[in-house]
């Protein structure tokens, strides 16, 4: 016998499925459809791990389709903008493009090197113009629907480099190479109008039933939909007004209208008109909100944070009792984003407000009762916010907190004061980037016209080569002369816009111009709805939010313009867990990386190191293993076979040496007897039942397990098959279960599939083979065990064929042994045969 020889196997299969191009879906097949999609990578330099476990899982749900008549879809193309190649062109001196081409050379041989059936006719880099050429059409269509528009907005500058640094490049608050102190500024950005489907998108929650419970509900409390009323506080006469209109108030939004008897003050934002009014010329309020403005702005911070308030003389009027004075303060905890940036202060049922009202000696009126609690005066430091009566409230006492909700809107409308509301959190998408490496922005700045669209005829919008690193900022504002255009609509001096879009923008639709990608538009609209949506979408959990938001919004913002008739991108979501391993430290406390340590002792010193935690693989932690090597040293199926085999796919994988070594073991098994099964053989020995049945239960199994992604299900059922199939002696079910097997492990195991299909005399290839045919006959048991009875009392057990007829089981039960011992010779007066089950004679 020979052993299995994978590096050669991966080689020579690998070019057979390039060079037939096996894997092109084709777009005029009458076959079913079947859209599978991993999230495509950024080239960073290499493949790591969670690439590796992220595609394998994909890739076996692709070829076990291919096997089950599906035309299949699954591309694979470069999420190629962004931060890092702008970090390597300035640390390194080359250019973004050069570097990212690079990594996407090296990159797509490790993808090809581990086998994944891809369509790479239908690659894609999105840094290149045929791609973000057409996403600025879509830009445009956006612009002309008004789903886009300009305005303020702030962003992070860094005073020392005089430059606006991306999110990442802020670290503890300080620019990453300047390290200064890095302040807030405002700029004129672009927005897209994701709030305009903010109540589709939570709707569209609803009907995504293959979609982990989990990553819905993190959307959901993305978009945050509030019910609740606005209303409008007026400002009382004796109001120090001299800086305010006091005709306007002060408007606030609130989710508990029902205990506005229970307000007693009004807070509003730093940055609220009213404050910044304040604010010229009282130093004391200038000094207050700068102050507000330093801390962080997310909801946790905010909870968090001691807060901070600043009374501004102004006294707002309760729109029920104009005799009731409320104070108005600039609060730090309020947030000029939310709402109408100002609040009632509901201190005894909010949290926030009651730390507030201790901290200032405000009055904290209780208005929901818990029972008995109805005194006015509200004790303790703890808001109550759960349901109740209505209590010190007028015309509210005594009804509960949904009716009074309710009543107080209507009062509300009525008085022309207030309206019911929804609010969302979800704000609008802020795309504008002040950076080189990303999709311009296809739009012309002229003093005479304004915000100019750059012509589709003149698309892309293409960024210039030329350009360099060695200062900060962005090269495209630096550049001598692209910059510099006439304007298209009057030919005037003009102004190319220098900011490019967000690279979550190019990852929006690009599962779109897989499906179909012309050359003079983004898709073709028919061409693209034959495969989408995505059947199965597979990735890290990491995305739940931003991008996958980002894409469901980019589809129904197609779906408005008219140019896609597809609501939801993605039908199925599946999010895998991480790939993890052990962490080591030196004695002097260094970080090592697994292969400088060998049996608890570091490598080079021969000092003993400390085991970590088992952590994510990072490179932080050094606890990478790279899979290129590994591939080199197992082969491709082996190391697929791992990454599907330890633990359920949304679990962690632990990665181990012996793991990998018992996967590498298990290919060569199946090897063996695969090789055992040469064509011409002599089939010797007749039946094998239990194999048979075994074979088939699996066939059926396996195919449920991949449907539903449990691949280590799956891998569990083939090591117990394979197993079963080892210990059987020859027979015609022994021959017929092996070459079967072929084909059950051919979604994981491509190569030595192939190899063994080939050697077996098959025609064509296994990744276009039929998935085996279940026979539903083996699936039934078709013997039965009886329980026999003599006065109730169990005798004997007999197993039977379960169609036996009921004259024969009683037949059977009366020339037992045993039966025959406790009737004493006596004939049994009654005989109960339950089919199936039991026969009791009664003697
Ligand atoms: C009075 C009140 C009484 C409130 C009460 C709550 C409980 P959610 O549910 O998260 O939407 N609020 C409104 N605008 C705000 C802003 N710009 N910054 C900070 N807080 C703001 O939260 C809505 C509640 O948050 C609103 O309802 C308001 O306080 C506060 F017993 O009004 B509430
Ligand atoms: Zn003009």
């Amino acid at each position: 016998s020979t052993r299995f020889n994978a590096l050669k196997a991966d080689a020579e299969w690998q070019k057979v499925w390039d060079e037939r191009r096996t894997f092109a879906a084709d777009d005029n097949s009458a076959k079913p459809r079947s859209y599978v999609l991993e999230m495509f990578p950024y080239p960073s330099g290499k493949i790591h791990m969670g690439h590796v476990r992220n595609y394998t899982m994909g890739d076996v749900l692709a070829r076990f389709r291919r096997m089950t008549g599906h035309e299949v879809l699954h591309p694979m193309g470069w999420d190629a903008f962004g931060m890092p190649a702008e970090n390597a062109a300035m640390e390194r001196g080359v250019h973004p493009g050069g570097w990212t081409r690079e990594n996407i050379a090296t990159m797509k041989a490790q993808l090809k090197r581990l086998g994944f059936a891809l369509d790479w006719d239908r690659e894609l880099a999105t840094c290149e113009p045929d791609y973000y050429g057409h996403e600025q059409a879509l830009f445009l269509d956006m612009f002309a629907a008004g789903l886009v528009y300009r305005k303020e907005s702030a962003v992070n500058w860094d005073p020392v480099d005089m430059t606006v640094l991306a999110n990442e490049q802020v670290i503890d608050g300080r620019g990453w190479r300047s390290g200064a102190l890095v302040e807030k500024r405002k700029l004129s950005q672009w927005f897209l109008k994701i709030t305009a489907f903010a109540d589709d998108l939570l709707k569209g929650l609803d009907g995504l039933e293959h979609w982990p419970d989990k990553v819905k509900l993190m959307q959901r409390n993305w978009i945050g939909k509030s019910q609740g009323l606005t209303f409008r506080f007026a400002l009382a006469a004796e109001s120090d007004t001299r800086r305010v209109t006091p005709g306007d108030g002060i408007e606030v939004f609130s989710t508990r209208p029902d205990t506005i008897f229970g307000a007693s003050f009004v807070a509003i934002a730093a940055d609220h008109p009213i404050a910044q009014a304040i604010a010229v010329g009282d130093p004391a309020a200038e000094a207050f909100i700068a102050r507000c403005k330093q801390g962080g702005t997310t909801a946790a911070e905010l909870d968090t944070q001691e807060k901070l308030g600043f009374d501004t003389g102004l006294c707002a009027l309760h729109p029920f009792d104009p005799e009731r004075r409320l104070p108005v303060y600039i609060a730090n905890f309020v947030l000029m984003e939310y709402g109408s940036g100002a609040v009632m202060g509901v201190p005894a049922h909010d949290q926030r407000d009651l730390d507030f009202a201790r901290k200032y000696g405000l009055s904290v009126p209780r208005v929901v009762s818990d029972g008995d609690k109805a005194a006015s005066a509200f004790e303790g430091d703890e808001a109550y916010t759960g349901p109740g009566t209505l209590v010190n409230s007028h015309f509210l006492d005594g009804m509960d907190v949904e009716d009074a909700k309710r009543e107080v809107i209507t009062r509300a409308e009525a008085g022309g004061w207030g309206r019911g509301s929804t609010v969302y959190r979800l704000r609008d998408w802020g795309v504008s980037r002040q950076r080189y490496w990303g999709t311009p922005i296809p739009i012309i700045h002229c003093e005479a016209c304004g915000a100019v669209p750059v012509p589709k005829d003149q698309l892309p919008v293409v960024l210039p080569e030329d350009v360099g690193f060695d200062v900060p900022g962005n090269p495209l504002d630096r550049h001598p002369t692209w910059k510099h255009v006439a304007c298209p609509s009057c030919g005037g001096e003009a102004r190319r816009e220098t900011d490019t879009l967000d690279t979550f923008a190019d990852s929006s639709w690009y599962f779109v111009r897989f499906a179909s990608q012309p050359k003079d538009k983004p898709f073709d609209k028919a061409a693209a709805e034959k495969w989408l949506p995505v059947g199965q979408y597979i990735g890290g959990v990491e995305h739940a939010i931003l991008h996958l938001l980002y894409a469901r919004f980019w589809t129904r913002a197609l779906q408005h313009l008219g140019l896609l008739d597809v609501a939801e991108p993605f039908a199925g979501l599946f999010t895998q867990g991480m790939v993890t391993h052990a962490t080591f430290k030196s004695a002097d406390g260094r970080w090592l990386s697994p292969d400088e340590v060998q049996s608890g002792v570091e490598t080079a010193t021969g000092t003993p190191v400390t085991v970590g935690r088992v952590e994510k693989m990072s490179k932080s932690k050094k606890n990478t293993v790279d899979p290129t090597g590994i591939v080199d040293r197992y082969g491709a199926d082996a190391v697929r076979w791992f990454m599907l085999s330890d633990s359920p796919p949304e679990r962690d994988l632990e990665w181990s040496e012996s793991g990998i070594e018992g996967s590498w073991r298990f290919i060569g098994r199946l090897w063996r007897l695969f090789e055992g099964n040469a064509p011409g053989a002599e089939i010797l020995g007749g039946e094998d039942k239990a194999l048979s049945r075994k074979l088939h239960g699996t066939i059926a199994g396996i195919a449920e397990d991949i449907e539903a992604l449990s691949f280590n299900k799956a891998v569990a059922k083939l090591y117990e098959l394979t197993s079963a199939i080892e210990k059987a002696p020859p027979s015609a079910a022994r021959t017929e279960a092996v070459a079967t097997l072929m084909r059950l492990v051919a979604p994981m195991a491509p190569h030595i599939a192939e190899e063994a299909w080939a050697a077996a005399g098959n025609e064509g290839l296994i990744a276009d083979a039929a998935w085996p045919q279940v026979d539903a006959a083996l699936l039934v048991e078709d013997e039965v065990t009886i329980a026999i009875q003599v006065n109730g009392k169990l005798r004997d057990t007999l197993t039977l064929p379960r169609d036996m007829a009921r004259e024969e089981v009683e037949a059977a039960a009366l020339a037992s042994e045993n039966v025959v011992r406790f009737l004493e010779g006596r004939a049994p007066k009654k005989v109960i045969v339950v089919p199936g089950r039991l026969v009791n004679l009664v003697a």
